[in-house]
């Protein structure tokens, strides 16, 4: 039978899944940061992504559903101390109500992608590394364990370490100490090669309430005794408001004090 009948919109019959290898995707993408676009213009570039953020294709049945979650602070309200993973664990807590994703991205607020090769895809044997040549380490490593900036893990693997510490306040050690769980719980971590993982950072001093977290040290050198107990099974905190935006859904949540 021909669908195209009942539906308005005759291109947009899909009929097969996506090709694995996109023909649209072009590889190495020039960045520049000059006066950043409107959210009316990035919209306007975007036709068919949906109130709150969500897009599939509209030709054929995409193959995996991804979920991308970026902790912020400080851009409407409240003035505590920052807490990435903790933001990253009510971030997965909260998509997981939405759907069935096959894949979550942890993306850091400032990095923009350099390479549209690098797929925000998972793995699914190992999370995944996706950010292994950030320009403010040279396009390189900074170390060979580092496992911050981006990520894409599965629900299934972040349930099984556990997913993030919340006990990390303020700048430094959360990634290692994430890299840290995935080995206690048997994994290994896979990483997109140097040449595709490319991003540029957004310049920024470094965050008021995101000072250095002096307890890091401490903190990883108790990751093995501590993992089990402080993560998804432990999250505490309080939802304040969900706001759903033309291109992205808003969650302000009170994720309290440092101890
Ligand atoms: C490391 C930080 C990471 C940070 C990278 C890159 C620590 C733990 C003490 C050994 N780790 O040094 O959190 O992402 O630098 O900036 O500070």
């Amino acid at each position: 039978t021909n669908l195209s009948f009942f539906t308005p919109d005759p291109e947009a019959v899909k009929t097969q899944y996506c090709p694995v290898k996109s023909p649209i995707l072009v590889g190495p993408l020039t960045i520049v940061y000059s006066k950043p676009p409107s959210l009316k213009k990035i919209q306007m570039k975007n036709p068919y992504v949906t109130h709150g953020g969500y897009f599939s294709p509209r030709h054929c049945f995409g193959r995996y559903r991804t979920a991308v979650i970026i902790p912020h602070r400080n851009r409407e309200a409240g003035n505590g101390t920052f807490n990435r993973a903790k933001l990253l664990n009510i971030g997965v807590r909260e998509a997981l109500r939405l759907d069935n994703w096959d894949c979550l991205i942890l993306h850091d607020v400032d990095l923009v992608p350099e390479n549209d090769y690098n797929l925000y895809v998972c793995d699914e044997y190992s999370p995944k590394h996706l950010a292994s040549a950030m320009d403010k380490f040279h396009y390189n490593l900074p170390y060979w364990t580092y496992f911050g900036g981006v990520s894409a893990i599965t629900p299934d693997q972040y349930m099984r370490i556990n997913g993030f510490p919340n006990s990390y306040w303020g700048w430094g050690g959360e990634d290692d100490d994430i890299a840290i769980r995935v080995r206690l719980s048997g994994m290994s971590i896979s990483r997109t090669p140097l040449s595709v993982g490319r991003y540029k950072m957004v310049m920024h001093s470094r965050d008021i309430g995101n000072e250095e977290n002096l307890k890091r040290h401490n903190l990883l050198s108790n990751t093995r005794r501590t993992w089990r107990e402080d993560g998804m099974n432990s999250l505490v905190f309080s939802m304040l408001s969900r706001e759903e935006t033309p291109l992205y859904t808003n969650i302000t949540v009170d994720i309290g004090n440092p101890p």
